[in-house]
């Protein structure tokens, strides 16, 4: 009898037939509302979840009787409560590595449109405001030759520090919990401590993932610490900064600019920083490349398909539940 699986977000066509090829999908239907009755009459069936951007916790698992895995269209683990799901014996899976370039592209993207105020112009060109050569109020700010700092020299991150280095001769430091030999051979990184990337960065660029430590771990102080030409960058999670203290330092304009793709609250649809000029916001797109997600469309099909047919998957979160599953 094929294995049943839930999709709890909306999923690509060609997923769902794959999926349905070899298990039998259950789609959650937001639009009919009720997410709750949903996943209570789904889920005692589930054998696998798959999809992204939805918390999953104890609340809507409990009624998962005989889940054995999640398989999570992200490489961000932050919606699951990884030791519940460990507790239950349920593997989580996730899409790492095939987003890595993107999600630093679009980061670079990101700092580049914000220092040389690409989308501020764009609009200003637009109204019809070009009525002579420039002036020095529309004069933005060098990016090439300037200090990358990284806040979690990851894969994103290192990424990140590659395109600064080798693309705009920028000089990379490093906040990260581990030394990075290799990289700082590489790249010429240095590792300082937070408070000293704030204070020498004209770039800050968020690389860490979203948990205990990190959660605010750019507050007022941490922003106060900052150049006033200095640009904040955030493909990370929203949550990773104080929001409110942002927007204060940028209204009071403590830095220069800040370029985000991630929010506390997201979708983000009325924020002061709608009208800000210097913020260039992205709606969370760090992956969202036609290539990019079909890749991690066909590996997060790959974990499900593994662990539903007895394999380990190399893309394991909690890998130390496989022995009991
Ligand atoms: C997700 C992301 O795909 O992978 C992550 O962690 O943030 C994105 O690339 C996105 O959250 C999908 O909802």
């Amino acid at each position: 009898m094929k294995k049943t699986v839930v999709g709890f977000s909306s999923l690509a066509h060609d997923l769902q037939e794959k999926i349905n090829k070899n298990f039998n999908l259950l789609l959650l239907n937001p639009k009919a509302g009720n997410l709750e009755a949903q996943f209570q009459e789904m889920l005692p069936q589930a054998d696998g979840m798959i999809g992204s951007g939805r918390v999953l916790n104890e609340s809507i698992l409990q009624y998962a009787h005989k889940l054995k895995v999640i398989s999570s269209i992200s490489v961000g683990f932050d919606n699951y409560d990884v030791d519940y799901l460990t507790q239950r014996g349920i593997v989580l899976t996730n899409t790492p590595d095939v987003l890595t370039e993107t999600t630093a592209d679009l980061a670079f993207a990101l700092l580049m449109a914000t220092a040389r105020r690409v989308p501020e112009l764009d609009h200003w060109t637009k109204q019809g405001n070009w009525r002579k050569t420039v002036q020095p109020a529309q004069y933005a700010v060098d990016v090439h030759g300037k200090t990358l700092g990284i806040i979690g020299l990851g894969n994103i991150g290192a990424a990140m520090a590659r395109r600064g280095c080798f693309g705009f001769n920028m000089n990379i430091v490093y906040y990260s919990q581990h030394a990075k030999p290799e990289l700082e051979q590489q790249l010429g990184a240095r590792r300082c401590s937070l408070n000293e990337l704030l204070q020498q960065s004209d770039f800050v660029s968020l690389h860490v993932a979203l948990n205990e430590q990190t959660h605010h771990l750019i507050g007022r102080e941490q922003i106060a610490q900052m150049k006033k030409t200095a640009i904040l960058i955030n493909v990370a999670r929203g949550q990773v900064i104080d929001e409110q203290a942002l927007i204060d330092a940028l209204q009071q304009q403590q830095i220069l600019g800040a370029g985000l793709d991630v929010y506390t609250q997201e979708p983000l649809q009325i924020s002061p920083l709608f009208a800000m000029g210097n913020v260039v916001t992205l709606p969370h797109v760090g992956s969202a490349t036609i290539e990019t997600r079909q890749a991690m469309n066909n590996l997060a099909f790959d974990n499900l398909y593994k662990v539903l047919n007895g394999q380990q998957s190399a893309y394991m979160v909690n890998p130390t539940v496989w022995p009991n599953i």
